[in-house]
């Protein structure tokens, strides 16, 4: 059957008695959905109704194809000033119990043991470390692109721009020219949390606001920077502030077409100031996916990360709307200090097994979805 056909009347039934025919209408006349579509999506008890449109809008953008990369993720400190209150890799100062701040040497050595592997992208996000010079992250990047120019750095969420402008009094701009001339050349999408301000007060009260998160994303489209755009969810957050989240990302989308791929963030409690909430469930992390790519109909790629998500559901994922699993990773910190019980890596043979016994074709990329192997 082609996807773009009317559907047999089983499925328009199964649609109409989910409540979403309306929608399903909307979507086939190609008009975008509204912050009620979307909180009437997440409300939506059909689970598999809601992924089937998801997996038509994701079959039409990118068939069965889904994309993952040969990556390395690089945490060089976890000295931080801001209080966020989901996480559990943050210390506040040097010399406090895990707290560490790898030297420049430690942090190429990451690279440089690994240069039996086709590494194609490292992933760099940071504390906020109040004493580092600015040298010291410009440094960091010049010295990766010495070890193997052509490795892409995905570098420092929009918090810290921000948080480098206030400290070394730079405008935002400043910063990510500086950055860029060190070597900078896509910007990942942490930080960005929920966008909705009663969230954002309660849960990182001091760190880069909103406006100035998306505002940084903008700059750095303009200035030729690709970047990706995060949602952190099942903690405190209503349906109605994740759907908010979204159209305020589709929005800066319409205006600079520089997002690459948006990536919900499961809320992970073990060790951090939230853990006596309960983890999102498997179904609301493929609902998660599957509004996602409903609503951004501007974002090509939704990446179900599988260490947020756990492996076995970023791989059901992809029938919610999902086309991307991240990559091989390695060395991340974040998730597994906050529970996290998924592998340290996975090898790009494994990546290839689970998409392949999804029913889908795996595609190695690049950070900007070159296709280097389908
Ligand atoms: O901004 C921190 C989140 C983010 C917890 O751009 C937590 O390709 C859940 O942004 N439970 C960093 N989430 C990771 C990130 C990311 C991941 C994968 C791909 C990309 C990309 C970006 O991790 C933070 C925050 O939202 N986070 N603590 C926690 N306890």
């Amino acid at each position: 059957m082609s996807i773009d056909k009317s559907s047999p009347v089983a499925l328009r039934d199964r649609l109409d008695a989910a409540g979403l025919g309306d929608i399903d209408e909307k979507l086939r006349a190609g008009q975008r959905l509204t912050l009620d579509d979307g909180v009437r999506l997440f409300e939506c008890d059909d689970l598999l109704a809601l992924g089937w449109l998801a997996n038509r809008a994701r079959e039409r953008r990118h068939g069965r194809r889904t994309y993952f990369n040969h990556n390395l993720r690089l945490e060089a400190t976890n000295v931080c000033v801001a209080s966020c209150l989901f996480c559990s890799f943050a210390r506040r100062k040097e010399g406090d119990p895990d707290a560490y701040t790898m030297s420049l040497d430690q942090a190429w050595n990451k690279l440089r043991e690994r240069a039996d592997q086709p590494i194609t992208e490292i992933h760099i996000v940071n504390g906020l470390h109040p004493n580092l010079p600015f040298s010291y992250y410009t440094e960091l990047l010049r010295g990766f692109k010495r070890i193997r120019p052509e490795v892409t750095l995905k570098a420092f969420t929009a918090v810290e721009i921000a948080f480098f402008a206030d400290l070394y009094h730079m405008t935002d701009e400043q910063v990510l020219r500086r950055l860029i001339a060190a070597g900078l050349e896509s910007l990942p999408g942490g930080g960005a949390e929920i966008f909705a301000e009663r969230v954002r007060q309660k849960i990182a009260s001091d760190k880069c606001g909103s406006e100035r998160y998306l505002n940084i994303h903008r700059v750095a489209h303009r200035l030729g920077i690709k970047s990706n755009v995060t949602m952190l969810y099942g903690h405190i957050e209503r349906y109605d502030e994740r759907v908010d989240h979204m159209l305020r990302a589709r929005a800066l989308q319409d205006e600079t077409g520089g997002f690459q791929a948006f990536i919900p963030l499961a809320f992970h409690p073990d060790g951090n100031r939230m853990r006596k909430l309960p983890p999102p469930t498997a179904a609301d992390t493929l609902r998660t996916h599957a509004v996602a790519r409903l609503v951004l109909d501007n974002i090509d790629h939704i990446k179900a990360f599988w260490v947020a998500t756990g492996v076995d559901v970023a791989q059901t994922a992809l029938w919610f709307g999902a086309d991307d699993l991240d990559g091989t990773v390695q060395e991340e910190r974040i998730y597994h200090m906050a529970g996290s019980d998924t592998p340290f890596i996975l090898s790009t043979g494994q990546i290839r097994n689970l998409i392949t016994a999804a029913g889908f074709e795996p595609c190695e990329r690049d950070t900007m979805y070159k296709v280097l192997q389908a």
